[in-house]
C-alpha cells in the first residue's frame, strides 16, 4: 500500500503523493475515468457523497489534485483546463468594485484576459513592478482584495520578495496569489512564504512534456478551497480524465527533470553571459542578476528558462531561425528545448509602450532550456550566434 506521511520528502511526494493502487484489481497506476456521470444507488444519494456529475468530481482529477498539493504544501488542489482559467477562477470569486493589484509583467495572455475580459466585469487591476513591495503597498486601495504576482516573471525574470508582499496583501485584508509556473514547486514553495494561493500553468514544468494544456490552483485553508471549488463546479473549466492522467504521470518525474533543467540553465546562462553577440542574459541564477540575493534566499534552484537580449529583431531571427534543437514555439517548461521572441508572441497582447519599459524589446529571446546534453544545447546555440 503505497500510502505518504507529511514527513515525506518532495522527490517521495512526487512518485506517489495522492495515490493508492486501485481496490479492485491493485492497478499501480490511477485508473483514467472516462465518465461524465455516476449511476446513483438512491435519488441525490451519490457514492461517496460527491459522484454524482464529472464537472463536481473525477477520481482520476482528484489523484492529481492531492499530488500538487502535496508538492506545494498544500491542503487542497484545483485541477483545470488551462492556467488561464485557474486564474479565471480565482478572479471570478470576487465582486464587481473590487480591486485586484497585479504584476506587470505577467505572462501576455494573464494581462490580456485582465484588461479586456474581466475588467468589463467591473474588477479593477492596477500593474505595478512587484520588485518593489512598497509599490504594492502604494497600489492597495479600500476595495483591494487580492494581489497577483508572478515570480520569476514572463519573460524578463522579475522576482517578487513573497514573504514581504504576503505581508502586505494580508495588511490590507487582501489575500496573495503567487503563479509559481516558472519555479515549479521543486524550486520554490510559495504558501510555506506565506501566500494564500499558489497557480499553475500545469501545461509546463509540472507536466512535463508539451503534450497538455492544464492549470492548477494549491491552497492551505478549507473555506478558500471551498469557494473555488464552487466556482468551479458553477463555471465548468475542468479537464477531462485523460489530460489529468497525463499530468500525473508528468509528476512523478518532476524533482528530476527539474534538476537537469536548473543545471543546464545554469550552465547556459554562464556560457551565454560570455558570448560576445550577446548584450544582456537575464537569469536568476546569474551574480549579475539585479536580485540574484533574493533569488537565492527564495529558490532553491534556478530552472532552465533564460532570456538574452541580442539588440535587434533582425539579430533576434538570425538567432531563433537558425537553430536545430532550440524549436521556435511559444510556451516552456518541457523536456524538448524551445525559443521565441516575446515581444512578437507570447506578449504580442502587450501595449508596444509597456513591453518597452519593461524591457520586452524585439531583440529580447526567451530560451526554454530542455533536459537534452547540455553540450549539444551549446553547440546548437554556438553555431546560430555565428
Ligand atoms: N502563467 C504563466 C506564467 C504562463 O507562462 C502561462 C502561459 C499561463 C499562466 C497561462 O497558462 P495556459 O492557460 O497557457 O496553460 N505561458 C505561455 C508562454 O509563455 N508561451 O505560451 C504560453
Amino acid at each position: 500500500m503505497s500510502e505518504t506521511r507529511p514527513d515525506d520528502r518532495f522527490d517521495t511526494l512526487a512518485v506517489h503523493a495522492g495515490q493508492a493502487p486501485e481496490a479492485t484489481t491493485g492497478a499501480i497506476m490511477p485508473p483514467i475515468f472516462q465518465t461524465s456521470t455516476y449511476v446513483q444507488p438512491a435519488i441525490a444519494e451519490p457514492l461517496g457523497g460527491i459522484y454524482d456529475y464529472a464537472r463536481v468530481a473525477n477520481p482520476t482529477r482528484e489523484a492529481l489534485e492531492r499530488n500538487l498539493a502535496a508538492l506545494e504544501g498544500g491542503s487542497h488542489g484545483l485541477a483545470f483546463a488551462s492556467g488561464l482559467s485557474a486564474i479565471e477562477c480565482v478572479i471570478k470569486r470576487l465582486s464587481a468594485g473590487d480591486h485586484v493589484v497585479s504584476e506587470e509583467n505577467t505572462y501576455g495572455g494573464t494581462t490580456r484576459m485582465f484588461s479586456r475580459v474581466l475588467e468589463k466585469l467591473g474588477v479593477a487591476f492596477t500593474y505595478v513592478d512587484t520588485r518593489d513591495p512598497e509599490a504594492v503597498a502604494a497600489a492597495i486601495t479600500p476595495a483591494t482584495r487580492l494581489v497577483h504576482v508572478e515570480t520569476p516573471t514572463n519573460p524578463m525574470m522579475r522576482l517578487c520578495d513573497i514573504a514581504a508582499v504576503a505581508e502586505i496583501a494580508h495588511a490590507a485584508g487582501a489575500l496573495l496569489m503567487v503563479d509559481n509556473t516558472f519555479a515549479s514547486p521543486y524550486n520554490q514553495r510559495p504558501l510555506e512564504l506565506g501566500a494564500d494561493l499558489v497557480v499553475h500553468s500545469t501545461t509546463k514544468y509540472l507536466n512535463g512534456h508539451s503534450d497538455v494544456i492544464g492549470g492548477a490552483l494549491i491552497v492551505r485553508d478549507q473555506e478558500l478551497f471551498d469557494d473555488l471549488a464552487f466556482v468551479r463546479k458553477s463555471t465548468g473549466a475542468v479537464p477531462g480524465p485523460m489530460d489529468a492522467w497525463l499530468t500525473l504521470r508528468g509528476t512523478k518525474t518532476l524533482h528530476l527533470r527539474m534538476q537537469r533543467h536548473n543545471a543546464s540553465g545554469q550552465r547556459i546562462a554562464e556560457w551565454l553571459e560570455a558570448h560576445p553577440k550577446v548584450d544582456r542574459v537575464v537569469y536568476p541564477g546569474l551574480p549579475s542578476h539585479p536580485q540574484h540575493e533574493l533569488a537565492r534566499r527564495q529558490m532553491s534552484g534556478f530552472t532552465g528558462m533564460i532570456s538574452v537580449d541580442v539588440g535587434t529583431l533582425d539579430r533576434a531571427r538570425g538567432l531563433v531561425e537558425h537553430t536545430r534543437l532550440f524549436q521556435l514555439a511559444e510556451s516552456l517548461g518541457g523536456v524538448e528545448s524551445l525559443i521565441s521572441v516575446p515581444a512578437r508572441m507570447t506578449h504580442a497582447s502587450v501595449p508596444a509602450e509597456r513591453r518597452e519599459r519593461m524591457g520586452v524589446t524585439d531583440g529580447l529571446v526567451r530560451l526554454s532550456v530542455g533536459i537534452e546534453d547540455a553540450d549539444d544545447l551549446i553547440a546548437d546555440l554556438s553555431r546560430a550566434l555565428d
